[in-house]
């Protein structure tokens, strides 16, 4: 039975953050993700840009299933990592510390399914324990560009990891993804295995919790391929599959 002959799983979304000129913050979201959602059969819901715990957990009890989305760089100062560093980018402690509570909550209660697309990888790493990569372009000699401006373009390989959820959705060894970020996972949390790196440069670019529950982050942008791009469009269907 597909989802949609069902009822529709509701995938919450957290959103980015944008600070506005005069001060003050917005919640927002780019589009393409909530088009990947409904593609695949889920009803996306984006999250209000809060840390009311109460609320949070008011707002996850409708969800049958969390997506987090891509975004600025997370507060080093949560992973040991150094604060000083000039490549940092786009802080939100907000944001850190409302998706650290949907991520952690969702892996401690085991049953719902979270998907992690770019900073949201980063975020499931960091919630279960991980460090990160605070900047790929001077942390790692010789990587190819993670951060290619062409936002819809299969700009570089990466190799997964066989026997692997990645491998059983993507159905491939290799595949080509797009790339725009310059952090990346670099101490994997003690729960969680890689499950794709960066053929060029050993860059992890997927994690993923083994078994149940679905728990997979993925350091490329699959909401802005996955209308031509099958493993793509695969994390999307595996998620709303795994939250109906
Ligand atoms: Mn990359």
């Amino acid at each position: 039975m597909t989802a949609s002959a069902t009822k529709r799983p509701l995938i919450a979304l957290t959103p980015d953050v944008h600070e506005r000129s005069g001060g003050g913050l917005n919640g927002f979201l780019h589009k393409e993700y909530t088009d990947a959602v409904l593609a695949a059969g889920g009803l996306p819901m984006v999250l209000p840009l809060t840390d009311d715990e109460p609320a949070l957990v008011a707002l996850l009890e409708r969800a049958d299933g969390l997506l987090l989305t891509g975004g600025g760089d997370m507060d080093p100062a949560l992973f040991d990592g150094d604060a000083a560093n000039p490549t940092l980018k786009s802080i939100s402690r907000l944001r850190d510390r409302m998706e650290l509570f949907l991520t952690r909550r969702l892996l401690d209660e085991g049953r719902r399914p979270v998907l992690g697309i770019c900073r949201g990888c980063q975020v499931m790493n960091v919630a279960a324990g991980g460090t990160l990569v605070l900047d790929v372009p001077t942390e790692i000699g010789d990587a190819v560009n993670h951060g290619d401006p062409r936002h819809s373009e299969l700009v570089h390989d990466v190799s997964i990891e066989a026997g692997t959820r990645l491998h059983a959705l993507a159905g491939a060894m290799t595949i080509g993804v797009n790339s725009s970020h310059h952090q990346a996972v670099k101490n994997v949390a003690p729960c969680l295995r890689v499950s794709a790196r960066s053929v060029h440069d050993g860059v992890v670019e997927a994690v993923e919790l083994d078994g149940k529950p679905f728990f997979l982050g993925v350091q490329w942008h699959p909401e802005r391929l996955h209308e031509r791009h099958a493993p793509s469009a695969a994390l999307f269907r595996a998620l709303v599959t795994a939250a109906s």
